[in-house]
């Protein structure tokens, strides 16, 4: 890694070397060691928490120019760096490079958006209902704020959780995925470099269980941003609700794509291509359930299947990859188990889906496309987070709209249609926190709020402006002459 100090906790503004370590390890091959990263304890984190209680006086009251030109000075670090960035996120946790310069660019992005952010942390005036009295709200930001993050976006989610935190003036304590510390450690350089005071972010490396729960259950973390699956995510909030944090919680999707009959087939096939297969269907924004109008059930099948079996899966870093690895041994053999379920039931064809060899040793896995399978089947009802899609038939646009509301989870949802009614009441009557009109269901951008309903989300909205629900609180002030 270039320009990469030792892998390291960073506390206080100080880099800490581990007393004891963990191999990270490409997926795309096993033999290459991308780092020894910290495997850190619950007194790592009591540090951690300390400094950042300790800093958070300070940053909480700097000017809101001091901090949008910090962040502003990480954004630019960060474009300077998309391809070194995109290549790193490559090879330590499996996204083909094209799409990982990409969510390196996102990172920039969203500094960038964020360094604004801290200028516009407005409250609101008005007269009260008293006479001669005012009312002021203003926005305040809420202390310490304890980020966990996945290994999926191992840039662009720690950026859209780590930026408008420090923006609105609170320290943080971040611990990253245990897969793709690497990440991690680069976006803290570049805080670091970027001049933040000590204390106000605090890199903890290590695992959910041991370094998560210990910041979770941490007095001196007044909110915890998570985003990971729900079981996980379930057990944080009753651990931070118990003991009245905040909390906000992105969780996963089962994202139904409706494919109209009226749609632009191409089109349709494209959009259910990138959003089934690209980032090996690691997103919780993943289109996994393609719901078919019965007219060109057939045809659409048949055509994504060509498109799906030309996909090129490789090494990650390799420039024309188009599917990486799956991002570890467990995961792999999760989708694998999910597949052979599919292959065991009546009736179902499973088209792909073997895992496959390749030069270097990796998890590589073929995408798989599970037709003509009953929706309620446990592989069709609860996360892969693979490369794996089903396919349904609905006889008519309303019973594909009830199918894609039939889930527990809902992140997003997408449709392909030409139809403006029928885009215009998916729009409308789709239960999810994002809608896609002939776009994948994954891909959004940072300027806006993202989130789910149901099992999906719980707490306020990311990204946008609506970040500052989360990352702020109000105080009302009446103010008599
Ligand atoms: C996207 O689809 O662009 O974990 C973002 C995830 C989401 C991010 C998806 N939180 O997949």
């Amino acid at each position: 890694m270039n320009d990469v100090i030792e892998p390291a906790n960073y506390i206080d503004g100080e880099w800490i070397a581990a007393r004891e370590a963990v191999a990270d390890i490409n997926p795309s091959d096993l033999n290459d060691v991308v780092g020894e990263f910290p495997r850190s304890t619950a007194a790592d984190v009591d540090r951690a928490v300390a400094a950042a209680r300790d800093a958070f006086p300070g940053w909480s009251a700097s000017s809101p120019q001091d901090r949008a030109d910090l962040l502003e000075r990480v954004a630019a670090q960060l474009y300077a760096r998309v391809d070194e960035f995109g290549a790193l996120l490559a090879r330590e946790e499996g996204k083909p490079l094209r799409e990982a310069v990409a969510e390196a660019t996102r990172a920039a992005q969203i500094f960038r958006f964020f360094s604004g952010e801290a200028l516009r942390m407005t409250g609101t005036h008005q007269d009260s209902t008293r006479a001669g009295v005012e009312v002021d709200v203003l926005r305040e930001p809420i202390g310490v704020v304890g980020v966990l993050s996945p290994w999926n976006f191992p840039l662009a989610i720690p950026a859209w959780k780590v930026a408008p935190a420090l923006a609105y003036g609170n320290t943080v304590v971040f611990k990253p995925a245990e897969l793709t510390p690497a990440c991690a450690q680069v976006l803290v350089e570049c805080l670091a470099k970027a001049g933040l005071p000590p204390g106000a972010l605090n890199l903890v490396h290590g695992q959910g269980r041991v370094v998560g729960e210990a910041i979770v259950r941490s007095e001196g973390v007044d909110a915890v941003t998570f985003t990971g699956s729900d079981a996980v995510g379930a057990g944080i909030a009753s651990l931070a609700v118990a003991r009245q944090a905040r909390v906000q919680l992105e969780m996963g999707g089962k994202n139904p794509l409706v494919v109209l009959a009226d749609c632009d087939l191409d089109k349709a096939v494209d959009v259910a291509l990138g959003g089934a297969y690209f980032s090996t269907g690691q997103r919780c924004t993943a289109s996994s359930r393609l719901i078919v109008e019965s007219a060109i059930h057939d045809e659409f099948v048949e055509r994504l299947s060509v498109r799906m079996t030309a996909l090129v899966v490789g090494d990650a870093r390799d420039p024309s990859t188009q599917v990486g690895p799956v991002v570890s041994e467990g995961q792999l053999s999760t989708d694998v188990s999910y597949i052979e379920m599919a292959r065991a039931d009546r009736g179902v064809t499973v088209i792909g889906g073997r895992p496959l060899e390749r030069s270097t040793p990796g998890y590589y896995l073929e995408p798989a496309l599970i037709v003509e399978s009953d929706p309620s089947a446990t592989y069709n009802v609860e996360e892969i987070f693979g490369p794996v899609a089903s396919v349904f038939q609905a006889a008519t646009y309303d019973e594909a709209l009830a199918l894609a509301n039939d889930t527990q989870f809902g992140l997003s949802a997408g449709i392909c249609t030409t139809s403006l009614a029928k885009a215009s009441h998916f729009r409308k009557y789709a239960a999810a926190g994002m809608v896609m009109v002939n776009l994948p269901t994954a891909g959004v951008d940072p300027h806006v709020p993202f989130g789910g309903r149901k099992g999906s989300s719980y707490g306020p909205r990311e990204q946008g402006t609506a970040a500052r629900e989360f990352f702020t609180t109000t105080k009302t002030v009446y103010t008599a002459p």
